[in-house]
């Protein structure tokens, strides 16, 4: 029951290389990021192209670990790994790559990256306090005159506006996919579904939305047949699992569970929240209010969880962690307290990018899913 517009999407996604390169010669430059807080708005209203670097593959990890700790998160050394090894077709296009203050291995790990690419890093503060905000707009500024001397392309109000407005199209069609999740049976597996996160780091935003519109127009469809996918109703929640990372998601739905909703960056960090405005400083703001782990006191996100968990009706929550993470792993606790108030099932899981734990990890969801 493969789905045509996963299909297109898959075909965009294997054409994209060329497609970049293609752009690129055609004189548009490439920013690259790390992080689902780089407002993508700044650097499409300059007629240049954001493309997500993050790695999620373990193949690249040993050369980083010739410079990088090995109790490191795998995403980090994976993305470093793949600068160092110009292996990563996306990296190799980027002109300047967008770093960010979050995590502190991440930051960190930026001050040797620096070395092998220009960067430009943006302050995200910690706190989420009025002061906070102001450091953060005055970054987005920076930004913007950052991408405009790059670019060499004057930000218009115009261009702004036809941007913002673009990306919160893109936003809308998540929330109707995100309705469309709700259905049971639901009418398209997480596995589709995280592929279509992952790829939207990575293809021009127009393609993205093609697929997205036809997905919609298809699942409507199923929705009326009654068609779908039946299974244990879970919620991921936690760090993003980008592409090439399938292994938590293959292994739910490998066990009898359907995975219906992601509180993720590869999920509904993504997405949630439009521009309202169209200044400088109302985007800022939208960016401003990403629940991410890295924040000081972030209840916002474990309302969200079981907002999520209430309106999708799912059966059980699988709190993700990649190893070292700290600030995911120990926001862990508090999600599976309120989890656990709220009569709502959860299990932790913590892995890489290896396959060594894949039986392991697979006895312990198969173990969660028959319980709850
Ligand atoms: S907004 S989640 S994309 S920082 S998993 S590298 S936090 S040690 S990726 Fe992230 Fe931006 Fe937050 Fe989203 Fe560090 Fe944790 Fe690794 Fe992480």
């Amino acid at each position: 029951m493969q789905l045509k517009s996963i299909e297109k999407l898959m075909q965009k996604f294997s054409n994209r290389k060329e497609q970049l390169y293609k752009q690129k010669e055609d004189g548009r430059k490439v920013f690259g990021m790390f992080c689902a807080y780089v407002p993508i708005e700044i650097i499409l209203a300059a007629n240049a192209i954001p493309v997500g670097l993050c790695g999620g593959k373990n193949d690249t990890i040993p050369i980083a670990e010739e410079d990088l700790p090995r109790n490191l998160c795998p995403l980090i050394k994976s993305s470093y790994g793949f600068k160092k090894a110009k292996s990563c077709p996306y990296f190799e296009a980027s002109d300047i790559v967008i770093g960010e203050t979050t995590c502190e291995g991440k930051k960190k790990m930026f001050e040797l990256m620096e070395k092998l690419v220009p960067m430009h890093i943006m302050h995200l503060p910690h706190l989420k306090d009025e002061e906070s905000l102001k450091i953060w707009i005055n970054e987005v500024e920076k930004l913007k005159e950052l991408v405009e001397k790059e670019t060499g392309n004057k930000i218009t109000e115009e261009k702004l506006k036809e941007a913002i407005d673009k990306v919160n199209k893109l936003r809308e069609l998540f929330y109707k996919l995100y309705e469309l999740r709700k259905n049971k049976p639901v009418p398209i597996k997480g596995l589709d579904v995280l592929k279509i996160f992952q790829f939207a780091y990575l293809l021009d935003i127009d393609d993205t939305i093609e697929v997205l519109e036809d997905l919609i127009k298809e699942l409507e469809e199923r929705v009326k047949k009654g068609e779908g996918f039946e299974g244990k109703r879970i919620l991921i929640t936690g760090c993003p699992m980008v592409a090439g990372n399938n292994k938590i998601v293959e292994l739910i739905e490998e066990v009898g569970g359907v995975v219906v909703g992601e509180e993720s960056c590869t999920g509904t960090r993504f997405f949630e929240n439009f521009v309202e405005g169209y200044s400088i400083e109302d985007i800022a703001k939208r960016y401003f209010k990403i629940p991410c782990a890295c924040r000081f006191k972030n209840d916002e996100r474990i309302e969200n969880i079981i907002r999520l968990a209430k309106e999708l009706d799912v059966d059980g929550v699988v709190y993700y962690t990649l190893q070292c993470c700290h600030t995911f792993n120990i926001e862990g606790s508090k999600v599976e307290e309120a989890l656990k108030e709220e009569g709502i099932p959860i299990i932790r899981i913590e892995t890489d990018y290896s396959e060594s734990d894949r039986e392991q990890l697979k006895t312990r969801l198969e173990a969660f899913i028959e319980m709850i």
